[in-house]
């Protein structure tokens, strides 16, 4: 997949991409603090409308940081990419199949193991990612005490402590997002590796999708392990997104 072609998978989110931008998405689980943290890195400066063909609403900003433009998509809230709602359908097919440049995964401070089990999931999708802890000002409230780094080493990709509502933490996130766009940061996340029967059959359907489609930007793994989990909203996605007239996964 070349930048055109993911740029017009994009336009097909409403998401316009120049070749210049960076695409990056907020997504984690419902009141994390997304929008808020949307609005500390936007400045507020925010367009609305429906994602395609549904009536979820759709937020998108710009902001400028060091010389470099970022488009950045709020997802609706989510619990899961085994998506089962219209919402976590949404933020699944935009991670799979626009694939953002950098991902930042908003987690709650305050109940921060129930929202790993999202991040771990995008980091099967993608190494690009951010682990945003928000809510840290409440976490400190409670006596929750967060080891950042430690977490980092744990997962593997960089993890930021922000509180969004007084801005705290905005400036460091903005420039972590800069590194991992950049490949400067230290990005080797921890791949879950599943029983060797299983492997083999993600091995054969990731093959099946190579053959279909140049990999590149697009987590080829990622989608096997999702068509092997029985996922059909990404076989759907699959038909739809990707030009793969006349070939067959078959
Ligand atoms: N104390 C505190 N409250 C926050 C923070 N971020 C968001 N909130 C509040 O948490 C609630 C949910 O935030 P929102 O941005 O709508 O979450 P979303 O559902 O993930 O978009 C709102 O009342 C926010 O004002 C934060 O860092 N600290
Ligand atoms: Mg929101």
């Amino acid at each position: 997949m070349n930048f055109q072609e993911i740029a017009s998978i994009r336009n097909r989110f409403n998401v316009k991409s120049s070749s210049c931008e960076t695409v990056v998405a907020l997504i984690g689980n419902p009141n994390t603090g997304k929008s808020s943290l949307f609005n500390a890195l936007t400045g507020m400066r925010q367009h609305t409308g429906n994602w395609p063909g549904k009536t979820v609403l759709q937020t998108q900003g710009r902001f400028y940081f060091d010389n470099k433009r970022y488009i950045l998509v709020d997802l609706p809230g989510t619990y899961s990419l085994f998506a089962g709602s219209l919402d976590e359908k949404i933020a699944r097919d935009f991670l799979f199949f626009a694939c953002p440049d950098v991902t930042v995964v908003v987690t709650d401070a305050t109940c921060l193991e129930r929202n790993l089990s999202l991040a771990l999931q995008v980091l099967e999708l993608t190494s690009r990612v951010v682990v945003c802890v928000n809510l840290i000002d409440e976490a400190l409230k409670k006596a929750i005490f967060i080891d950042v780094k430690a977490l980092s080493q744990e997962l593997g990709v960089p993890v930021v402590a922000t509180a969004a509502r007084e801005g705290r933490g905005i400036n460091k996130l903005k420039k972590v997002i800069r590194d991992v766009a950049e490949g400067k940061a230290v990005s080797r996340p921890k791949v879950i590796e599943y029983d060797s029967e299983i492997e083999a059959v993600v091995a054969r359907v990731e093959e099946k999708i190579r053959n279909m489609i140049s990999g590149g930007v697009i987590n080829t793994r990622g989608l096997a392990l999702w068509l092997v989990w029985g996922d059909k909203g990404i076989l759907k996605g699959i038909q739809n997104y990707f030009n793969i007239e006349g070939k067959t996964l078959a």
